[in-house]
């Protein structure tokens, strides 16, 4: 029963934040280890904080017995100390206090997957944000750092592996078929970072020499009969430690890293000291399982929760609304690492376009709805709702910009004086921002706003060429719309990333007003910095009439308004030197397109014309012969790489689509889509057929980025083959489904089917199925890629939900199911009687007493409910209030919920 619910929970304001009032110097836990009862000892040493006027101890404790505390060697009885509303005060404590105190807890009957839980048998922590106080009643905030020892007990037979963070420094048997080991972690931490994993495991390990010559010892742990899937986990760690020693002179200060693997995890991994926990999705892979997408996946997780060890551990968040301050830096180190392991420009800028289709696909929609908030949030109701898209990635744009602003080297100059001034410390992201801008002798006080406002600013341009005085002047204007709580916004700081192409489509050389006489002219991109809401930028010396190319490489997450006719757009998809605008042009050639089949659609089902469907269809694609033309071109291009061509040809997405229009029309965005795609299938057939055949990747299989981005260019080619449906296309698929030596291939080849009239795909399906039974994570993918059918109505979903591989309770396989149909299947989740969403509160509302954290997170598919049309809002609206009105609503979905009906 959670301890934690109320009817009006409080919101926790920023702006009350104070010093805590007794400091932590060494903590000493023993675990007596049990599924049943597990009880915990813990002695405590504080004193009190000089920057605090106050004496009473704050303890913070959930879903725990007491059973015994003891302050000074004396036990506290009952009215020596107030336990209410998870809170354990002891008012007017001594100056120095050792706190002892004994909690039991039930780890198997843990099912929020958060403080101590037990998965397959095993025991396993989460203590981010607040799960520690589900352990033991602790000062349980990011600024109380203190030494940790910790002795765990437990059944040698059952748990023989006992982990903790830091060293190992005794370990041995006990009577009774026990064993214990000690572990002390050199290190001062907060106590979101303590982990303990014990249990049947086995490892992957490895010494590993870092640049100094020092020699740790590297783990990667996972049950029994997995050890075949460790092996890419590992060398994304070496990569790592190596990476982030060259980039940022940063090296791993244990002697000893562990990676632990869980299949039941409510995210992607954690970053505790010593003892990285990881969901196993981020961890298992070998070519038979994983896709070419699970292997980067991995390489990403593996990065970020390594360099977590620097930006997160080493130097802390004071409290969680700085959460930004080591997650968006950390974002933005996982995908620098993960650019400079392909190492070529066009292989950077393939990662730069996934990693802005993500900001766009989510964040963008985050920041125009109920739950907008800032990169620096002012309040929330439950933390856990604030591990968002803003929090990691726009947090991480965020981060970007001081380094578009200040290049690499000023970028280093302000993270080392970051480390010089806050090692060891609990700070805030104005102290990072004083960093960069000091290391860089800058004043950026204007740009406090990207960490205050919420919302996304819209950049406006406006060009003028005057040929007569060879100048090109560029006006950008700034807006931003009102977010829940903040009407009014005030202009950003900028960077806006500019280069200009002569008739040729080569970069001119760009000479500014501004600059005066003497600066010499061979910057090709220049970085406007906009700072007002409306700036003129004159350029001089230009030649002859200019297509812009403007906010090169997305040098800020802004949307931006450019009028360009089709022929320029084609003509920088064509040219652009900068490959990110390059596809950019491409995706506005595309959006453009689609945005007006949808209309046409639209149009006919109002007017109730009684035109065929196809009719309208096939009047309103006049226009998208241009784009025909353009994707046959860079499908052609064998000067591109593989990996960009499948980036450029792919359209945009039903979701991101949908946020272009004024009002949601899932059924006629749907359409128009695939209607351009099996439009595209047949005019460029027999190219798509020559680059299927040209992109094989015979021989072993690997996952680097060329093969990988050949396996993902003939895999799009499929897919739109598969589309103008003809019969030569099923063959195809059947034929690499039956084929392929690896997951990726494979699972292209069954979606292609499933999407497909093809007669075999059902057995293909079934025979999926009994292929991978025994593996989780490909069973997952079977439930996913049924979820995102096109085909795949609500009935199909509940009677998936039925099969006996299918559980709530474990996270990843509620995801595949659940959440691929609400918020990947938008066409058959949004279907027009309201099943979907009916559907979605009866899983949000059976999640909430299985897993608030989880439940929260699908509680947020229907956060853009009001721009729908009406009809499909009252529906939404109902099913809003149905979940609001359910019995024990946890905090998580309570916040959720509340803020979706109250905007
Ligand atoms: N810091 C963890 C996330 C914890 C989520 C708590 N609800 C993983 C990461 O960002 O690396
Ligand atoms: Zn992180």
């Amino acid at each position: 029963m959670r301890t934690d619910t109320s009817a009006t929970p409080t919101t926790v304001l920023r702006k009350d934040y104070t010093v805590p009032a007794f400091l932590v110097d060494t903590v000493d836990m023993g675990f007596d280890l049990d599924p049943a009862a597990t009880r915990i000892a813990t002695r405590i040493t504080m004193r009190r904080n000089p920057a605090s006027g106050s004496k009473e101890i704050v303890l913070f404790g959930e879903e725990l017995e007491l059973v015994q505390l003891r302050l000074n060697g004396k036990q506290l009885k009952p009215g020596q100390y107030q336990l209410e509303a998870g809170k354990l005060r002891i008012a007017s404590a001594p100056a120095k206090v050792v706190l002892e105190i004994e909690t039991l807890t039930s780890p198997e009957k843990n099912t929020s997957l958060m403080g101590l839980y037990v998965s397959n048998g095993n025991f396993f922590t989460q203590c981010e944000a607040e799960g520690f106080r589900k352990i033991t009643y602790f000062p349980d905030r990011p600024d109380v750092m203190a030494k940790y020892t910790v002795m765990l007990r437990a059944d040698k037979k059952k748990y023989p592996v006992l982990l903790s963070n830091g060293n190992l420094i005794e370990e041995g048997d006990l009577a009774d078929g026990r064993h214990y080991a000690k572990w002390e972690d050199p290190f001062k931490k907060p106590s979101y970072l303590f982990a303990l994993v014990a249990g049947n495991l086995v490892c992957q390990e490895q010494k590993y020499t870092l640049k100094s010559g020092r020699e740790v010892l590297l783990q990667v742990w996972v049950e029994d009969g997995n050890l075949d899937k460790t092996q890419h986990a590992m060398d994304s760690l070496i990569n790592s430690i190596r990476w982030d020693e060259e980039r940022f002179g940063l090296e791993l200060d244990l002697d000893r890293f562990m990676i632990v693997a869980v299949g039941d995890f409510n995210m992607g991994a954690m970053e505790n000291k010593g003892l990285n926990i990881f969901n196993t999705k981020y961890v298992l892979a070998n070519p038979r399982i994983a896709t070419d997408v699970d292997y980067a996946n991995i390489e990403a997780v593996v990065g970020h929760e390594y360099f977590h060890n620097w930006t997160g551990n080493r130097v802390t968040c004071r409290d969680w609304f700085q959460l930004s301050l080591k997650e968006g830096l950390t974002v933005f180190r996982d995908q620098e690492f993960s650019a400079d392991m392909v190492g070529t420009d066009s292989g950077r800028a393939v990662k730069r376009i996934d990693d802005v289709r993500v900001l766009r696909q989510a964040q963008f929609p985050e920041d125009a709805g109920p739950m907008a908030h800032s990169v620096r949030p002012d309040s929330y109701v439950e933390i856990n709702n604030f591990y968002t898209v803003t929090i990691y990635e726009k947090g991480a744009e965020v981060v970007r910009m001081y380094q578009t602003l200040f290049g690499r080297d000023g970028f280093r100059k302000g993270m080392d004086l970051y480390f010089e001034r806050h090692d060891g410390q609990a700070v805030e992201c104005d102290d990072f921002r004083a960093a960069m801008v000091d290391a860089n002798g800058r004043d950026l006080s204007q740009f406090e706003r990207w960490y205050s406002q919420a919302g996304t600013p819209r950049v406006r341009v406006q060009s003028k060429y005057d040929s007569a005085k060879k100048t090109y002047e560029l006006t950008l204007t700034q807006t931003c719309a009102p977010t829940p709580g903040q009407a009014k916004k005030l202009p950003f700081h900028i960077p806006v990333a500019v280069g200009l192409l002569d008739s040729k489509g080569k970069d001119m050389p760009l000479r500014l007003q501004a600059d005066g006489k003497g600066k010499a002219n061979t910057e090709t991109t220049r970085v406007l910095e906009l700072t007002k809401a409306e700036q003129t930028f004159r350029f001089v010396e230009v030649a002859e009439q200019p297509v812009p190319s403007i906010l090169r490489n997305f040098s800020a997450p802004v949307v931006l308004d450019v009028e360009y006719s089709d022929a320029e757009l084609a003509f920088l998809l064509a040219h652009d030197s900068d490959p990110f605008n390059r596809w950019e042009a491409g995706q506005r050639l595309a959006t453009r397109s689609l945005l007006v089949l949808t209309a046409a659609v639209q149009d006919a089902s109002q007017a109730g014309h009684v035109v065929a469907l196809q009719d309208v269809l096939n009047n309103a694609a006049s226009n998208s012969g241009a784009l025909g033309e353009a994707f046959g071109l860079i499908l052609n291009d064998a000067a591109l790489d593989a990996a960009f061509r499948e980036l450029a040809l792919t359209l945009p997405s039903e979701t991101l689509l949908a946020e272009q229009t004024e009002v949601i029309d899932p059924q006629a965005i749907h359409t128009s889509r695939q209607y351009l795609r099996g439009k595209l299938g047949q005019a460029l057939k027999d190219d798509l057929l020559a680059a299927y055949h040209a992109n094989q990747t015979p021989g072993a299989y690997s996952p680097d980025a060329e093969a990988s981005g050949k396996r993902a260019l003939k895999n799009v080619a499929l897919s739109y083959l598969i589309q103008a449906d003809d019969e030569a296309a099923h063959a195809l698929a059947q034929q690499q489904y039956d084929n392929a030596n690896n997951m990726t291939d494979r699972l292209a080849a069954l979606v292609a089917l499933t999407n497909s009239s093809a007669p075999g795909k059902a057995a293909a399906l079934e025979k999926f199925y009994e292929d991978f039974a025994q593996e989780a994570l490909v069973i997952d993918k079977w439930f996913a890629l049924q979820a995102t059918a096109y085909t795949a109505d609500v009935a199909a979903i509940r009677a998936l939900s039925e099969h006996p591989a299918f559980t709530l309770k474990n996270p990843n396989r509620a995801r595949s199911l659940i959440f691929s149909f609400c918020s990947g299947n938008p066409v058959n989740f949004h279907a027009v009687d309201g099943s979907g969403y009916e559907f979605w509160a009866d899983q949000v509302i059976a999640l909430n007493g299985v897993n608030p954290q989880v439940a929260a997170r699908l509680a947020r598919s229907l956060d853009r409910w009001r721009k729908y049309a009406p009809a499909l809002q009252e529906k939404m609206r109902a099913a809003l209030q149905r979940v609001a009105a359910a019995p024990d609503l946890s905090k998580d979905v309570l916040e959720v919920i509340g803020k979706a009906l109250a905007n």
